[in-house]
């Protein structure tokens, strides 16, 4: 049966037929038709973020915790330029995001119409892909392609940018497409996976390197499986971490600038790297140079541009880790490798991983502690940028993929309450506990009052320590403690602040019972914001310092 309808109208019904159920955004002039249309979705819920970028956090969270490519929607103009550092931020950890923005008329784009910038040129360099459509017919096309692009190879962000006269143009529709689906890659070449199982197999000393790859391909249980196979000691990177139990005997957890010393010890010594969604960041290498000196090294990615890019691989093999895996785990021969491992079990014991204070609820490692005492392996946990984010990758007993949010490569504070939010949208019966710092909350604080209209059962640990942390750091360390632009003169009352967006409010500081306090908070269903004081003074250690050698950490 042809229907006819307006391009705003074909672009929801697509949403709808892509699955989408829950997508965040802020209206305006240039996308007015859209929402016009979208509010007569009976299947789409609408989140009203309360600035951009947190819409574009807030899809990135769903994404993040489901693995399907996730919509925000932004107004042209202003809303378009607020949603880039979200979408960059979904670029460089490879996160599925579809963006889509409202664009001034077709006919004024070039005379610097009212709230009119040139979002596709904006978006070229942090999106995988992206489109200005110029007809509702294009929109057939481009929407179902926007959510291949995103979902298939190595996941990424792209935008769709569509003219007002565009989203009101009205035609005939007499069949939909497919909905656009995660294409499947190429097949691994047979050659290289031989050759590989044949490395691994002489190998002495292996280290298996896992990155957010594992994760996004699913292949967390096929990299344990063969890490306890073959016996390979395993570092993960921070988008990694989760893929296997930090708890588990061959974890190393995390390595680079401040994983366990240990974990940077065994690298050191390794004869084989077997790299695994991995990209070789300069956080995960240190000094490249100095980077698994001794070792041979096998990489495998889905993005061909990976390999070799920063480290020569003996063997690359451009794959989807899961097909990979699944087809070398056969070729491996089953090997306990105990000398290895109990040289890595020493490496343990001889430099363990710092937690001083970790019994006192008020110390920043036994407030993390305390936290994971109060939940189970089901929630998720994410964070914003600096110090905290660094304690609680080095001490949150994270156990299971996708449990664990945090904006890896561009680093992005503010990321944290608006990527649990969207979190806890896609997953309500969890609990989601986001754990922040004075400095990255304000940075999206505003969303705090969409965590209470949409009742999320989001808890924000603010770790409070009236600075920037990270920064006071690198100046305490390598600037001589010239402490410049790094200590806030005035604080906000968080307490007040949160209450002021609706939200409950804890203050551990002032609890005479702080474990009782967070347990009660964190049990209590819907949004809540637990305030606590922290040292200023405290460091993340161990640490690389910039440019030099992971075997060179300093501190603790
Ligand atoms: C948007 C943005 N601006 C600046 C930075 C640089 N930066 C990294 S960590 C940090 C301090 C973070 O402070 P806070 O959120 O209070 O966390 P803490 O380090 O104190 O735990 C800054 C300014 C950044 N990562 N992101």
């Amino acid at each position: 049966m042809t229907e006819t309808l307006t391009g705003a109208q074909i672009t929801v019904r697509l949403l709808e037929r892509q699955g989408i159920r829950t997508l965040a955004g802020i209206p305006g002039g240039a996308i007015l038709p859209i929402y016009d249309a979208l509010g007569q979705s009976s299947l789409i819920h609408h989140v009203l973020a309360r600035h951009e970028q947190g819409a574009g956090f807030m899809a990135q969270g769903m994404a993040r915790v489901t693995g399907q490519p996730a919509v925000c929607l932004a107004s042209s103009g202003p809303g378009a330029t607020n949603l880039l550092t979200a979408i960059a931020d979904a670029k460089l950890d490879s996160i599925p995001l579809v963006a889509i923005t409202g664009q001034v008329p077709k006919a004024m784009i070039g005379t610097d119409a009212f709230q009119e910038v040139d979002t596709y040129g904006l978006s070229i360099p942090i999106t995988k892909h992206n489109f200005l459509v110029s007809s509702a017919e294009e929109l057939l096309e481009v929407i179902p392609r926007a959510f291949e692009i995103a979902a298939s190879g190595r996941p990424g962000p792209v935008l769709v940018d569509i003219p007002k006269d565009v989203q009101m143009q009205a035609i005939d529709i007499a069949e939909w497409p497919t909905p656009g689906q995660r294409q499947s890659p190429a097949e691994a070449d047979g050659w290289a996976l031989s050759e590989a199982a044949g490395m691994i197999n002489t190998a002495k000393r292996p280290i298996l390197y896992l990155g957010g790859g594992v994760v996004h391909s699913g292949a967390s249980g096929l990299a344990i499986e063969m890490a306890e196979k073959a016996g390979l000691p395993t570092v993960m990177t921070l988008m990694a971490l989760g893929a296997m139990p930090v708890d588990h005997p061959l974890s190393l957890g995390m390595l680079g600038m401040h994983g366990a010393r240990y974990a940077n010890l065994a690298l050191d010594e390794c004869d084989l790297l077997i790299a695994v969604g991995a990209r070789f960041d300069d956080r995960a290498t240190g000094k490249v140079a100095a980077f698994c000196p001794q070792a041979r090294i096998i990489h495998i990615d889905i993005d061909p541009a990976e390999l070799d890019k920063i480290k020569m691989a003996h063997v690359g093999i451009t794959a989807d880790v899961q097909e990979a895996l699944t087809r070398l785990l056969p070729a491996v021969v089953a090997n306990e490798r105990s000398d290895w491992c109990q040289r890595v079990d020493t490496l343990k014991t001889e430099h363990p991983l710092q937690m001083p204070d970790i019994d006192n609820p008020r110390s920043h490692f036994g407030l993390i502690h305390t936290v994971a005492a109060c939940l189970d392996d089901d929630a998720i946990i994410a964070t914003d940028v600096g110090q905290h984010q660094m304690w609680v990758a080095q001490a949150y007993p994270l156990r299971s993929p996708r449990q664990w949010l945090t904006s890896g490569g561009l680093g992005t504070m503010g990321f944290g309450v608006p990527a649990a939010i969207g979190a806890a949208l896609a997953e309500p019966q969890r609990t989601v506990v986001c754990f922040t710092g004075d400095g990255s909350i304000l940075m999206n604080i505003q969303e705090l009052v969409t965590a209470d209209e949409e009742n999320v059962n989001l808890k924000i640990v603010l770790m409070d320590n009236a600075t920037l942390g990270l920064v006071h750091q690198q100046q305490t360390l390598f600037y001589g403690q010239r402490l410049f632009a790094s200590q806030f003169k005035a604080s906000p009352d968080f307490i007040k602040v949160a209450q002021g967006f609706g939200i409950a409010a804890v203050d551990l500081d002032h609890a005479a019972n702080p474990c009782a306090a967070l347990m009660e908070a964190i049990s209590r269903p819907g949004p809540c914001l637990i305030h606590a004081s922290i040292d200023a003074e405290q460091k993340v250690y161990p640490m690389v310092p910039p440019g030099a050698a992971n075997r060179d950490m300093i501190g603790a």
